[in-house]
């Protein structure tokens, strides 16, 4: 299942608004065939093993990430290739949510295949969680914050300045996350003192490239800043309150939100299409966000930087005494050259 788990990853920044999902097939304890949901719309991670397998198939057991589908949609059914290849056991991570693909399990069942549900069901939900979110019933999307952190709780200098916190490798895995989002937000003071454009320039090259939601409090856009160059091809979400309309005239591509409230600019966004988004700053955005329990993930990368004060990660979210403080949970803590990248959840 760690394998399979792994294989999924392959679909990051591809397969969206499908879910990732990995699978092997395995004989006498040894893996004959891998396979992963590539790409939106192409075969399934099943199919795939299956294929790899050939012949070794028959008699072998399955490993999945998600219950194999039982309907048409973009592809055919993966019960009735498992069942076709003669597999004897399906070993799978989560039932599919999804009403219309579920049902493979008791399918399999039915024909007399033995079925092992639940194995590494946290991680593969966690690996979907995006995915599981957007099925659920939710009015606002799935939302992750990601900041690179100093030891005294820093994001920037006092200047603003946070060019170069992080390292080389940490800057590379931003770029590989943010492909698996369906938006990149960000509040307008960090758009503007950086001229950011919040796209995506690393290996993966999204199906769909996420769109730039900027959080305008005070009308500090201009038509000319660097986000804006490129809005015909990736969309701009611009939220704004109802009295500051920021001055940037028409855009193509560019779209105002007003609203008066974060709940209330989330809701926009999710009836606009945004069904989930990586925010990546500044600090007082993510401690607004966090103080109105909006923050599904954090991805909080620790650089080993003493500032002495400057821009605070988590401005402005409320003191409390230890008795009272809101616990997460580490999921994962992974090395990024001399950062540490930990993911955090609720
Ligand atoms: C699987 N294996 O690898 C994937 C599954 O339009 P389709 O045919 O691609 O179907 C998409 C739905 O099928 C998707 O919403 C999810 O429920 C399931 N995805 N199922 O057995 C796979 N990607
Ligand atoms: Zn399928």
């Amino acid at each position: 299942m760690q394998q399979s788990l792994a294989l999924a990853e392959r679909g990051w920044g591809r397969v969206h608004p499908n879910p990732l999902v990995g699978a092997v097939v395995v004989r006498d304890g040894r893996v004959v065939g891998e396979g992963w949901h590539a790409e939106y719309g192409g075969v399934h991670a099943e199919r795939m093993a299956l294929a790899a397998a050939g012949a070794e198939a028959r008699g072998a057991t399955l490993v999945t990430t998600l219950e194999p589908c039982t309907h048409h949609g973009k592809q055919p059914p993966c019960v009735e290739a498992i069942l076709a290849a003669g597999i004897v056991r399906v070993v799978c991570a989560m039932s599919d949510p999804n009403p219309e693909a579920a049902g493979g399990l008791d399918r399999l069942r039915a024909a007399g295949v033995m079925v092992d549900p639940g194995l590494q069901e946290a991680e593969a939900r966690r690996l979907n969680a995006r995915f599981l979110h957007a099925l659920g019933p939710h009015d606002r999307p799935y939302v992750a914050v990601k900041l690179a952190v100093t030891l005294d709780g820093m994001i920037a200098d006092r200047q603003g300045d946070s060019h170069w916190l992080s390292g080389e490798r940490a800057r590379e895995w931003v770029h590989r996350e943010r492909a698996g989002y369906h938006a990149i937000g960000a509040g307008a003071a960090t758009v503007v003192r950086d001229d950011a454009r919040l796209t995506v320039r690393g290996t993966i090259t999204p199906r769909l490239m996420p769109a730039r939601v900027v959080f305008d409090r005070s009308a500090q856009l201009r038509p000319e800043h660097a986000i804006f160059s490129d809005a015909a091809r990736v969309p701009v979400h611009v939220v704004h309150p109802t009295g500051a309309t920021p001055p940037i005239g028409e855009i193509e591509g560019v779209q105002l939100i007003a609203a008066d409230s974060l709940v209330e600019a989330l809701a926009t966004l999710k009836q606009v299409g945004v069904d989930s988004m990586l925010v990546e700053g500044g600090g007082r955005l993510a401690g607004a966000l966090l103080s109105d329990d909006l923050i599904d993930r954090v991805y909080q990368v620790q650089t080993p930087v003493w500032l002495g004060g400057g821009r605070p990660a988590w401005a402005g979210f409320q003191s409390r005494d230890l008795s009272e403080a809101i616990r997460w949970r580490i999921v994962d803590r992974r090395p990024l050259g001399d950062d540490t990248l930990l993911v955090i959840e609720r």
